[in-house]
């Protein structure tokens, strides 16, 4: 055997290493039915950008630490990975660089392979595919068809942003300050038919099967999940009215029927029929309702927008008061939510209150409660605003709480059809078109005669052209007879194929099920390895797609279940959302107000780190925030260059250790020393280790443990093997039971420290050194597998034979411990004891400690003990 060399050089066996597991298909699935249990580890594929980002390089050891530790438990493990190919960066880049999105997605894919490679994951790379191909997106467009021919896809008239310049619809992000991104021309709203995915159909079984989500999930995802499918309970309340001599009433959706009485003003939202009607004869509604509908469709910015309104003059009526109630027409009331219409009651609701204010609307208080202190007023009504009460100021309701409001309201106003019980989804249909090139063509036929027709299965996959390069002037498949002159499928007259394509959304909503049969040609999902591999067991992912991505998915995976496709109701059983990677920034402001960024190596720190000047001119430059790393704040860190300076194993041991998974891990180049030289230590003694044992003529099968007298232990050799047990059997429990990875490599380096400071005295000490290098390399396995496994070979060891070790319980029991004694909180001494000594004894031994003796010079006030740690005893005087 030739000898490894005493100093650590990843580079020299890194590539080996992983061209070894390639070769030997070391993490390829068992696809076979065992009897071992199985488990599907799963990381949010990336969008193939062209690099890895530090995000990319902690989502994917986070998965490969976990992945290896449950191949180690013996579990059938699946770790796949793939692409979400589709999307606007390859298209703005063909735009600025005239390549065909195709060509630069597939060269990027090859890129980041190769660097997902260079970290040694151990993935099963025959499973690959990327969405962008017709293998893949055929059954997106055939579940499409399913859910049309069910009903559950609909087409309808949506707002979208319209570059008129450019002739194109721009997305939400390519609308910066009102003007198309490219052109800089005043963006115009346009409305355009899309399809619609019925989710709302789903929206209780959303909203309630997040109760079956019992594993490993942040509680502030589901509580987003639960925003986000926004149930209210409320009540439609109608506003009587009459129009040209017809009687009509107005509804208003409320959540707060308690503030009936305190309605001053009702406002419709600018799209709502009745402004329309109103408007007809009125120049100054009109140009008001175009003013509104110019700006960003996105409902956050709607809610961030400035309040905005015009009186129309026409009054409603309110039902118990018959008063006449002020119709506003309202930037902030939205059409698409509850009747697009809603009551004011700016006493006790904050928009109401700021727009009440701006146009001098009345605001009557009708609710009182005893939390809120001091008198109602402007400037403490939101001490009221969110707060169920008693009504006050409310005529026959005076006195009543909440729900006494909505029984009599109900009681009242529903026998004449003024009142209803509602319930009311934030949540809305989900838009799938979008005008791009670069996605999933949707497969239907426009027909002249027929109307909308879906393309036959057996005409499936609708094959998007790659030959294609967007100049960014609307879709290029427009412009492609080839592709949209079809005949109609129903009539046979000539028809145009449908140019739209899916939201990008839609691949990523069902590639985890797809992982399971990623070549099945029969149809989407191969139910058998579904069944095999379904839910994912620990998906793990940044929490920004803890939202829409999540929900879409969820979405899905019920939608091929009523397809008969999977089994279960829930696509992921536990949800790791690791924190964001951040590093420090430095910048210079300039005149206009912004600001130039410089990396890290351009800067030097002074040595207390407070103040930072410029390599360059030696001018300072300010030390800014901690960010995330971005492009744009250049403080992103390279992982590449990271992992050719130090190797693959280091860049992996540090992000893990740095920070606990779920929270930020802020990046510090310096850090990864810490890391390196704890590899470097291990490889220096793992192999002078093995020289010793061959020097000795010694072999791994002379070294069994079972041959030993325990008892006989030396008190060092005996803590060296706890530590080694109490090792194995903390990972287990971090690991397996609490997802904490960053915990297990500081008790590695623990074990390490032990290790390499134990005296090897005797041929038992040598079986106890072994028994503790052999379990840490079992275990760093999981953290640093190239570097590991090399040593386990060294020593003489398979590693495809080896299994996470186990624990010897007898070997955790402590024969004594020492526990250090204080004296007014100054330690005094120590004492050597049977674990958890009774107190009382405790307390007595140590006060004839010739250390403790002389400080007991008063009154004894307090003693305090602390078993198996501590006593402090307090004296006075
Ligand atoms: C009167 C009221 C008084 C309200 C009060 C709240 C507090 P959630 O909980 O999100 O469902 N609303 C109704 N339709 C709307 C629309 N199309 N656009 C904008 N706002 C609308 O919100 C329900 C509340 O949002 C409703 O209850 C209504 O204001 C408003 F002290 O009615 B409330
Ligand atoms: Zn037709």
């Amino acid at each position: 055997m030739t000898q490894l060399s005493q100093t650590y050089d990843p580079k020299s066996i890194e590539t080996t290493q992983q061209q070894k597991w390639e070769n030997d298909q070391r993490y390829k699935t068992n696809n076979e039915k065992t009897d071992k249990p199985t488990r599907y580890m799963l990381s949010m594929f990336p969008y193939p950008s062209g690099k890895l980002h530090m995000g990319h390089v902690r989502n994917y050891t986070i998965s490969d630490v976990l992945s290896r530790y449950y191949r180690l438990k013996g579990y059938d493990v699946m770790q796949p990975m793939g692409w979400d190919a589709f999307g606007l960066p390859a298209e703005n880049a063909a735009i600025a660089n005239g390549v065909a999105p195709a060509d630069w997605t597939f060269s990027n894919i090859d890129n980041m392979r190769t660097q997902l490679k260079s970290l040694g994951f151990s993935i099963d790379w025959s499973r690959e595919f990327a969405t962008c191909t017709p293998e893949y997106y055929r059954w997106e467009q055939w579940l499409f068809i399913q859910l049309f021919k069910k009903g559950l896809v609909y087409k309808k008239l949506a707002t979208v942003n319209w570059d008129p310049v450019d002739n194109t619809v721009l997305a939400n992000e390519q609308v910066v300050d009102g003007r198309g991104w490219r052109s800089g021309a005043l963006v115009e709203k346009r409305e355009i038919p899309m399809y619609y995915y019925k989710i709302t159909t789903y929206a209780d079984e959303l909203l309630n099967d997040l109760d079956k989500l019992e594993g490993h999930w942040a509680p502030q995802v589901i509580t987003m999940q639960r925003n986000w499918i926004g149930r209210s309970e409320g009540m439609e309340l109608h506003f009587p009215y009459e129009l040209d001599d017809e009687q009509k009433s107005l509804d208003v959706f409320t959540t707060r029927p308690d503030t009936f009485m305190g309605v001053t003003y009702v406002s419709i939202a600018p799209e709502h029929p009745l402004a329309t009607h109103l408007a007809q004869n009125n120049s100054e509604l009109q140009n008001f309702i175009a003013e509104c509908k110019k700006g960003s469709v996105a409902e956050a910015d709607v809610a961030k927008a400035e309040k905005l309104g015009m009186a129309t003059g026409f009054f409603v009526k309110h039902p118990i008061t018959q008063k006449d109630v002020p119709v506003w027409i309202a930037n902030y009331v939205l059409m698409s939510y509850g009747s697009g219409a809603v009551m004011g009651v700016p006493s006790h609701d904050e928009r109401d209150f700021e727009f009440a204010n701006k146009y001098d609307i009345p605001i009557v208080q009708v609710i009182t409660n005893d939390q809120a202190t001091g008198d109602y007023d402007d400037k403490n009504w939101q001490d009221w605003y969110a707060v169920k009460g008693t009504c006050v100021n409310s005529g026959e309701f005076d006195g009543l709480n909440y729900q006494q409001v909505f029984d009599e309201l109900l009681a009242k106003l529903e026998p004449q059809g003024l009142a209803k019980k509602t319930i009311n989804f934030r949540l809305r249909d989900w838009g799938v078109s979008r005008q791009r090139y670069w996605g999933c063509p949707i497969p239907t036929i426009n027909c002249e005669h027929c109307g909308t027709v879906p393309v036959p299965e057996s005409d499936l996959p609708v094959i998007l052209p790659t030959d294609v390069v967007p100049d960014g002037r609307g879709n290029p498949l427009n412009k492609m007879p080839e592709f949209t002159d079809v005949n109609c499928p129903e009539c046979g007259k000539p028809a145009k194929r449908e140019t739209d394509t899916f939201d990008t959304f839609m691949e990523s909503s069902w590639y985890y099920a797809r992982f399971a049969s990623p070549n099945y040609n029969e149809g989407m999902i191969d139910k058998t390895n579904a069944d095999k591999w379904l839910p994912v067991d620990q998906y793990v992912g940044g929490v920004e797609h803890a939202v829409l991505h999540l929900l879409y998915a969820r979405f899905f995976h019920k939608l091929m279940r009523d397809e008969g496709l999977v089994n279960g109701d829930e696509p992921f059983a536990n949800l790791l959302t690791q924190g964001m990677v951040l590093a420090g920034t430095f910048y210079r402001q300039n005149d206009d107000g912004s600001k130039t960024y410089y990396f890290a190596e351009e800067v030097s720190l002074s040595a207390d780190g407070k103040t930072a000047t410029l390599k360059a001119d030696g001018q300072p430059v300010i030390i800014g925030k901690i960010e995330k790393m971005s492009k744009s704040k250049n403080n992103g860190i390279d992982p590449q260059a990271t992992i050719d300076q130090y190797g693959a194993d280091t860049v992996r041991l540090y992000t893990m250790f740095t920070a606990p998974a779920d929270q930020t891990l802020e990046w510090v180049d310096d850090g990864l020393k810490g890391p390196f030289n704890f590899l470097k230590k291990v490889w220096r003694y793992a192999v002078d280790f093995n020289k010793n044992l061959q020097a000795q003529g010694k072999a791994q099968q002379d070294l069994v443990i079972s041959q030993l007298n325990v008892k006989n232990l030396s008190k060092e050799t005996k803590n060296l093997r706890r530590k080694t047990h109490e090792t194995i059997a903390k990972l287990d429990d971090d690991l397996g039971n609490r997802l904490a990875l960053n915990t297990p490599v500081s008790s590695l380096m623990e074990l390490a420290n032990e290790l390499t400071a134990f005296e090897v005295k005797s041929s038992d000490d040598l079986l106890i050194a072994n028994e503790a290098l052999t379990s840490l390399l079992v275990l760093l396995q999981m953290f640093a597998p190239h570097m590991a496994e090399v040593l386990l070979e060294n020593l003489g060891l398979n590693p495809l034979a080896l299994s996470y070790p186990s624990v010897d319980k007898s070997a955790l029991v402590q024969d004594s411990v020492t526990m250090v004694v204080q004296v007014n909180g100054k330690i005094r001494g120590k004492l050597e004891v049977a674990p958890n000594s009774d107190a009382e004894w405790l307390k007595a031994e140590t006060k004839k400690l010739d250390g403790v003796v002389k400080f007991l010079t008063g009154d004894i006030v307090k003693e305090i003990v602390v078993p198996n740690k501590l006593v402090n005893i307090v004296v006075k005087g």
